[in-house]
């Protein structure tokens, strides 16, 4: 089975609710980032937490192991129940994120390679490969992995073995689900079901993915 994470990047709480409220049914998960955060302030996890879908906090953590974990213990104290970090930043920072989270009971997720464009520039070349056995070396639960290259995530699968990978890039980035959802846990959306007209229907076109029909 493959989870539908929902990306909630709007920018008002009356509509992150109504958003939600609507897509509930065919969603596992909701990943809040800096777009709403910023907004609305951290305090929409507990609004959220009413529709009972565990919420990833995307801050894309990128930071020296003390900041690192300060920031983990907020957004654990707030509810959520993973936390996303970059790999980048190297072992002790994410070690750090990943030690957080599991003393909240809470997963930790790590940025291998990115969906856009340009992460080409720096993530090829050795660089993601590297991060994938940083992730298994620190213990993490699993990896942020593109679905608008599946060629790339497949290779990232083979370094990290059964551990989870989310892949943002479904839709309105182009990824193709059908291409992506055979290899990893969750598919990520956002502007694709957000954006939609009829939410709920936007979310219903992955359902398949989920029950793996
Ligand atoms: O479906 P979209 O394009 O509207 O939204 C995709 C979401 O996934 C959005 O919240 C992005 O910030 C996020 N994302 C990417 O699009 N690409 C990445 O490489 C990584 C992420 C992400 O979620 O990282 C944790």
């Amino acid at each position: 089975m493959t989870e539908i994470i929902l990306a909630l990047d709007v920018m008002k709480k009356d509509k992150a609710v109504s958003i939600v409220q609507k897509a509930a049914p065919y969603i596992d998960k909701v990943k809040i980032g800096y777009p709403l955060v910023l907004a609305e302030g951290l305090g929409i996890a507990e609004i959220l937490s009413e529709y009972k879908k565990p919420l990833i906090a995307d801050f894309k953590v990128a930071d020296i192991p003390n900041t690192t974990r300060l920031i983990a213990e907020e957004v654990f104290s707030r509810g959520f129940s993973a936390i996303i970090c970059h790999g980048f930043v190297g072992h002790d920072s994410v070690r750090a994120c990943v030690e957080t989270a599991h003393e909240n009971m809470g997963e930790c997720y790590v940025v291998t390679e990115m969906s856009h464009p340009g992460a080409v520039d720096f993530f090829h070349g050795g660089v993601a490969e590297r991060i994938a056995e940083l992730v298994c070396e620190a213990g993490a639960d699993g990896i942020i992995a593109p679905a608008t290259r599946p060629e790339r995530t497949a290779v990232l699968r083979s370094l990290i073995g059964n551990k989870k990978i989310l892949s943002p890039g479904v839709g309105a980035q182009g990824g193709d689900p059908d291409a992506i959802a055979g290899i990893v846990d969750g598919i990520i959306v956002g502007r694709a079901i957000y954006e939609s007209s009829d939410p709920a229907a936007a979310a219903r076109q992955y359902s398949c993915f989920r029950t793996g029909i």
